[in-house]
């Protein structure tokens, strides 16, 4: 049976909705941070000691998403997006699938697999070659990735955007994350001052699961297959 649409709604989306892509999760089981310590291969401070290694580890993920495509839950995703008012993708993601299905909201928190800086120029980077050709910049200075590592500050403007349409929002779906690394944990509550009807899509509880009113304890494609018909979207 349908129910009426939200007005505003916001998919707030982590390492799980990438799961049933292929793409590893970072935490539980078959996490990446099993097998790789984010101190020697994702933060600041290796990147400075030995950015070789850095690269050798975001080299890998680049060829593991680049073999990875959405599923039918991102394109539920787009699919709202099309035939709703006001849909915003608020995603943990680095790996671009939301945006690989069609998506064009799409905040990302914690940056992208396919962006690259130079701290030395200023110069900036976007492309999916996996490998990547040079690590380095045309100024000799290795590229870093625009990835935010833990103790890296989020981008201040994708911070105030997502914030504003979560503030907004009439309906929060938030998608697998274990909602455990912050400031991104914290910001779904901002959606209860509106009143909105907060979602929890996770087969597992998450510290943050009291705060929502509905838990769709599953995989992310078949519980949005489930909101999907709920709201009258059509695929
Ligand atoms: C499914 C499924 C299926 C499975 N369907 N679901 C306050 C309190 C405590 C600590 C802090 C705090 N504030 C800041 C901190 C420190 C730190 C932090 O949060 N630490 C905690 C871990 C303790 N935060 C930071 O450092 C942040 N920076 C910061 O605060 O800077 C302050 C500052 C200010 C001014 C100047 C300078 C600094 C930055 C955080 C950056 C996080 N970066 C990473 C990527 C790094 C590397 C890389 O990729 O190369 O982002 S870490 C990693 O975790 C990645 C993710 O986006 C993020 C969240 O993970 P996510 O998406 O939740 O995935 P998982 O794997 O944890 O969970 C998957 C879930 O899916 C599970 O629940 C499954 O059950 C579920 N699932 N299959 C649906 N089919
Ligand atoms: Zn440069």
């Amino acid at each position: 049976m349908s129910s009426p649409r939200p007005q505003r709604l916001v998919f707030f989306t982590g390492a799980g909705m990438s799961a049933e892509s292929g793409v590893p999760t970072f935490r539980g089981k078959g996490g990446i941070w099993k097998e790789y310590d984010y101190e020697r291969y994702a933060c600041q401070p290796a990147f400075e000691t030995n950015p070789e290694a850095v690269w050798e580890f975001h080299n890998y993920r680049r060829q593991l998403v680049s073999a990875c495509a959405p599923h039918d839950g991102h394109r539920v995703i787009r699919a709202a997006e099309q035939q709703l008012e006001h849909v915003t993708v608020v995603t943990q993601n680095i790996d671009g699938m939301h945006q690989l299905a069609g998506s064009e909201a799409v905040l990302e928190l914690h940056g992208s697999l396919w962006r690259l800086r130079c701290e030395a120029c200023g110069a900036t980077h976007e492309g999916r070659e996996s490998p990547l050709s040079s690590l380095t910049c045309d100024c000799g200075a290795y590229w870093r990735p625009a990835i935010v590592w833990f103790g890296d500050a989020l981008d201040t403007a994708t911070i105030q955007a997502s914030a504003e349409a979560i503030g907004q929002c009439d309906c929060l779906v938030s998608i697998g994350t274990s909602a455990v690394v912050y400031p991104a944990a914290q910001l779904p509550l901002l959606a209860e001052r509106n009143g909105a009807r907060l979602i929890e899509i996770n087969p597992e509880p998450t510290p943050m699961s009291d705060a929502y009113h509905e838990h769709m304890r599953g995989p992310a494609s078949e519980m949005l297959a489930q909101l999907a018909a709920r709201w009258d979207i059509e695929l």
